[in-house]
């Protein structure tokens, strides 16, 4: 059996209509994520990671053989982000729970700001990309911005990563075309603010 198998999306294709069309979210996760799956267990087979999560493998990349680098952060990357991404969302989005805000407020000033600053850089991914909140290990809040299928904790495995946005086109043209901006914006209607909550800890 491969080593990582596609995760169940927690909600229904059509569950985050209409922000979030179905045929998107459906090709998305079954042909893209499912892609970046098993390609990853690819690539890995037979390099001796057996029994190494996820985070282990991405937050010791340097630590690959030359040959496996690449496809270990392409699609270990488009693995772990999409698992990420699907819990990041949900069709009864509600608000933003207290230590939440009192966290982003001490970055940000306030939750409108925050957003403003996160659609922004998330607008601005030149390409393909992620745009995604992070929380230092001094407990402060940042927004990084990332091509491809980088993940912040590729570079620092400190960081716990809160939230995430894919700006790919493959994650809203269908629906959207070129208009990401309007794609971020209604992103936000459906945030599962609880389960950043719970990434904080
Ligand atoms: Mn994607």
């Amino acid at each position: 059996m491969a080593q990582f198998q596609l995760p169940d999306l927690p909600y229904a294709y059509d569950a985050l209509e209409p922000f979030i069309d179905a045929q998107t979210m459906e090709i998305h996760h079954s042909k893209h994520h499912a892609g970046y799956t098993n390609n990853l267990s690819t690539a890995i087979e037979g390099h001796g990671l057996e029994g190494k999560t996820i985070e282990d493998i991405l937050t010791n990349l340097d630590s690959l053989p030359e040959s496996i680098r690449m496809a270990v952060r392409n699609n270990g990357g488009g693995y772990y982000n999409h698992s990420l991404f699907w819990e990041s969302m949900k069709p009864d989005s509600k608000g933003v729970p207290s230590e939440v805000e009192t966290a982003i407020n001490a970055t940000f000033g306030n939750v409108d700001k925050f957003k403003q600053d996160f659609s922004a850089k998330a607008t601005g991914v030149f390409g393909s990309g992620w745009a995604w909140l992070v929380m230092n290990s001094d407990g402060s809040l940042e927004i990084k911005r990332k091509s491809f299928q980088n993940n912040p904790i590729m570079e620092d495995a400190s960081v716990k990563v809160l939230l995430g946005i894919d700006v790919w086109e493959h994650a809203y043209y269908l629906k959207y075309q070129n208009r990401r901006p309007e794609y971020i914006e209604n992103w936000w209607k459906v945030v599962n603010w609880e389960k950043v909550a719970e990434r904080m800890g």
